[in-house]
């Protein structure tokens, strides 16, 4: 595997290359560039005046993510075509300068979602994103992108980009009559237009699952399960259309085996990255982050790493959300010492699963 980090950007992250540097064993950035709104092109200097950076660092930078898909490619409407025209421009963009993998989703409106930023842990004082359903009630879509705004630390958070939520309303409006299956012929259609070009220039297109993993807002939402991912990967069958496996995200749902999962869509090769973290179940669509060990929530991480390990072993992978510790601050989620924490946990985990299986001690 090929152990990654996530990085925003000299302007937008508080963890520098530097530091990241200096975790074991991690060899490059899952990258983005932080300000594009969802529709841009990706201009060729801005992309190489990042990776230059990255380059300079001693990182490489092969998997770009949140390139994200615009809502009326999602609503499926005539104005789809020139988005997809633009996208395909962002791909070949980023395949010049030695991108292989380009992590998106096609979640409607929202991306991600949590009613809590920061919600203290009582049993050791550090934070982590906290959802509770319940805290939803009564709240409305603007409300909770204020509450989420607000909880941020000043940061940006990916998929929470103002530009894109300025016209709220008026989007959820339109998806009312958008049933799944709708939102997946969008998808087929968004397939069919960008799959030709990443083949061409290859590169692998990786889906990353609804978090949480159920409908919100009763928005349509089709990534999150097993039988989802299968329904994706069918849509336009290419070695190019795959899937971000994140393990913490799929991990909400009980019902999702991820060990299972990462066999199944490993076995296909239609894994093209992998976030890996944890999260606890706290109860019916309630759940926070937790640290990446399996002890401290309800994934098995040694199970999903001997998936990996067993299934797509040359995979990148990258920690995911963190808990803020040590007192530290920053963007959500995106502090450098848990998920640094986490990362030399992961190494922990594969170096053994590496030495038993070539001792021969492997008994699965
Ligand atoms: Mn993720």
């Amino acid at each position: 595997m090929k152990m990654t980090f996530r990085y925003f950007g000299a302007k937008s992250d508080s963890v520098t290359l530097a530091q990241i540097r200096q975790i074991p064993n991690v060899q490059g950035v899952m990258g983005t560039l932080a300000d594009k709104a969802a529709g841009e092109v990706w201009p060729e200097d801005e992309i190489s005046a990042y990776l230059d950076e990255v380059h300079a660092a001693g990182l490489a930078c092969e998997v770009i993510e949140s390139v994200n898909v615009h809502e009326d490619i999602k609503l499926g409407l005539p104005t789809r075509d020139a988005y997809i025209d633009a996208y395909c421009a962002t791909v070949r963009n980023l395949a010049r300068h030695g991108v292989r993998v380009i992590v998106y989703n096609f979640m409607p409106v929202f991306d991600w979602l949590r009613t809590d930023l920061a919600r203290v842990i009582p049993t050791d004082g550090s934070n982590s994103m906290y959802y509770d359903e319940a805290a939803l009630a009564g709240l409305g879509p603007a409300d909770l992108v204020r509450d989420m705004l607000r909880g941020s630390n000043g940061f940006s958070l990916p998929g929470w980009e103002p530009e894109r939520l300025a016209e709220l309303e008026a989007t959820l409006e339109r998806y009312k009559s958008v049933t799944p299956d709708d939102l997946r012929a969008h998808f087929r259609y968004f397939l069919d237009g960008i799959i030709p070009t990443c083949e061409d220039c290859g590169v692998v297109m990786a889906c990353h699952p609804d978090d949480p993993a159920w409908p919100i807002f009763g928005l349509p939402r089709i990534a999150h399960s097993q039988q989802d991912f299968d329904k994706i990967i069918a849509l336009h069958d290419s070695p190019s259309n795959a899937l971000c496996l994140c393990t913490g995200s799929l991990g909400t749902n009980p019902d999702n085996d991820l060990p299972a999962m990462v066999r199944h869509f490993g076995a296909l090769q239609r894994i093209g990255c992998m976030h890996v973290r944890n999260v606890k179940i706290l109860g019916h669509h309630r759940f926070r982050e937790a640290s990446h060990l399996s002890a401290d929530g309800d994934l098995d991480m040694f199970a999903i790493m001997k998936a990996i390990y067993d299934t797509c072993p040359d995979t990148y992978i990258r920690p995911d959300h963190g808990r803020m510790v040590w007192g530290e601050t920053g963007r959500p989620g995106y502090g450098l010492y848990d998920r640094a924490m986490g990362v030399t946990y992961l190494n922990g985990l594969w170096e053994a699963i590496d030495k038993l299986s070539r001792q021969g001690g492997d008994e699965r």
